[in-house]
C-alpha cells in the first residue's frame, strides 16, 4: 500500500525510464491560483475545412495538392526539420564547441479525411488503420541505413503547437539517437545487463500486482493506460503493452493486439477529453527501439501522453523557475490524477 508521506508530504520520486527526479509537494494543493488563464479552444469544427492544408482534395503549403484520400495520409513534410541529403559537416573545438551535421526525413500522417475528428470519435478499425500507417512508416524509414531513430509524435491542440485541428501527427527519422529515448536506452540496457529482465515489463507487473493499481487508469488484454509513479506534468500517462515487443510493427501484424492499441488510445483519450470538457491538448508519441540495425532486446514499446492542462480548461501547467533550473515539481500526486482519470467516462464526450 501507499506509505502516508507519499499522500501529504515534500518528496521526490525517482524516474527508472531517464534517471531524473521529480519533486512532489501534494501539501500544496490547496493554494490560491491567480496565474495565467488561457483562452478556449472552439468547441464545433466542421467535417471540411477549405482552407485547412491537410483536408483532401486541398492545396498545401509547399505547392502540392492531396488526393482525395478515404482513410489516413502520408506523405513528406514540405517544410522539413531534417533532410536526407544534409552536407557533411562536423565540429569540436576543445569539447566546448561541438555540432554535427544531422540527416534525416520528416512525414505527416493524418488520421481520417475529416477535419472535425479526433481519436476518441474515430472508429476502431480507423484507429487501427493508423497505427498500420505508424508501423508502415517505422519499418520503411527504420531500413534505411541512415535512418537510427524514428519517431512518432502528435501535437494536439494549439496550446501544444500543433498548426492545425485537423487530426494529425508526424514522423521525425533521424540519424542520430535524440536526447530522451538515449536515456531510455541507457537505463532499460543496464537493467537487462544487470538484473536480466525488461525495466517496463518488470514495472507493468509490479502496477499490476496485489499491491498496487493506484495509478492504472484503463487496461485490456494487451494494454494498460497508467500515470506512472513519476510522472511530471499533472495528467502525464504512459500506454505499456503487457507483451515485451519493441516497435509498432510487430504490433501491427497481431489483429488482436492492434485492436487492443486502437482501443487503449481511444479509451484513454476521451477519459482526457472528459476531464475538463474540451478537446484536451497534449503531446504523446511513442518510444520505439532503435532502427540502428541491433535487435535491442532490452527495449519496450511504450507511448508517452504529456498534457499541459492542471486545473481547468484555461489553467495550464508551466515548467518553469524550479522547474528550469532546478528539476521538475507537481503539486497533485500521479495516484490523485489516476484516479480523477479513472472516474471519467470512456465514451466520446459530447462536449469537446
Ligand atoms: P503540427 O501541427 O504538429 O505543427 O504538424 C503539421 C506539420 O505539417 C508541420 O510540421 C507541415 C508543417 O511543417 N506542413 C506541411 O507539410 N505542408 C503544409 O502545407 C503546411 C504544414
Ligand atoms: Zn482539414
Amino acid at each position: 500500500m501507499m506509505a502516508d508521506w507519499l499522500t501529504s508530504a515534500p518528496h521526490r520520486r525517482y524516474n527508472p525510464l531517464t534517471g531524473e527526479w521529480v519533486q512532489v509537494s501534494p501539501q500544496r494543493t490547496q493554494r490560491p491560483w491567480q496565474g495565467q488563464v488561457e483562452d478556449r479552444p472552439p468547441a464545433q469544427l466542421p467535417t471540411y475545412d477549405p482552407q485547412c492544408y491537410l483536408c483532401p482534395g486541398n492545396a498545401r503549403a509547399g505547392g502540392a495538392r492531396n488526393p482525395d484520400y478515404a482513410h489516413t495520409f502520408v506523405f513528406d513534410n514540405d517544410f522539413p526539420a531534417l533532410l536526407p541529403d544534409a552536407d557533411p559537416g562536423a565540429l569540436d573545438v576543445g569539447g566546448l564547441l561541438m555540432a554535427r551535421a544531422e540527416r534525416g526525413r520528416c512525414r505527416v500522417v493524418c488520421f481520417s479525411p475529416r477535419h472535425d475528428m479526433t481519436l476518441p470519435d474515430m472508429a476502431l478499425d480507423d484507429v487501427g488503420r493508423v497505427i498500420d500507417a505508424w508501423a508502415q512508416e517505422t519499418e520503411r524509414l527504420g531500413a534505411s541505413p541512415l535512418l537510427n531513430h524514428v519517431q512518432i509524435f502528435e501535437n494536439n491542440g494549439a496550446m501544444m503547437g500543433a498548426s492545425n485541428p485537423h487530426p494529425h501527427s508526424q514522423i521525425w527519422a533521424t540519424e542520430s539517437l535524440p536526447n530522451e529515448p538515449t536515456k531510455e536506452l541507457v537505463t532499460q540496457r543496464d537493467w537487462h545487463t544487470r538484473r536480466g529482465g525488461c525495466l517496463l515489463c518488470d514495472y507493468l507487473a509490479l502496477e499490476l500486482g496485489p499491491q498496487a493499481g493506484a495509478r492504472v487508469v484503463c487496461q485490456n488484454d494487451h494494454f494498460v493506460a497508467l500515470v506512472p509513479f513519476w510522472a511530471v506534468w499533472p495528467f502525464e500517462t504512459m500506454v505499456i503493452g503487457r507483451r515485451h515487443t519493441g516497435w509498432l510493427p510487430a504490433v501491427a501484424q497481431e489483429p488482436a493486439e492492434r485492436a487492443a492499441l486502437a482501443d487503449i488510445l481511444r479509451r484513454l483519450t476521451a477519459r482526457y477529453d472528459h476531464l475538463f470538457g474540451v478537446r484536451f491538448p497534449y503531446s504523446m508519441g511513442f518510444h520505439q527501439r532503435p532502427t540502428d540495425g541491433h535487435s535491442h532486446p532490452e527495449w519496450h514499446l511504450h507511448a508517452h501522453f504529456y498534457p499541459p492542462l492542471l486545473r481547468s480548461a484555461t489553467v495550464r501547467k508551466f515548467m518553469v523557475g524550479f522547474e528550469l533550473l532546478g528539476n521538475p515539481q507537481r503539486d497533485i500526486t500521479a495516484e490523485e490524477s489516476a484516479a480523477r482519470l479513472r472516474a471519467l467516462p470512456e465514451t466520446r464526450p459530447t462536449t469537446a
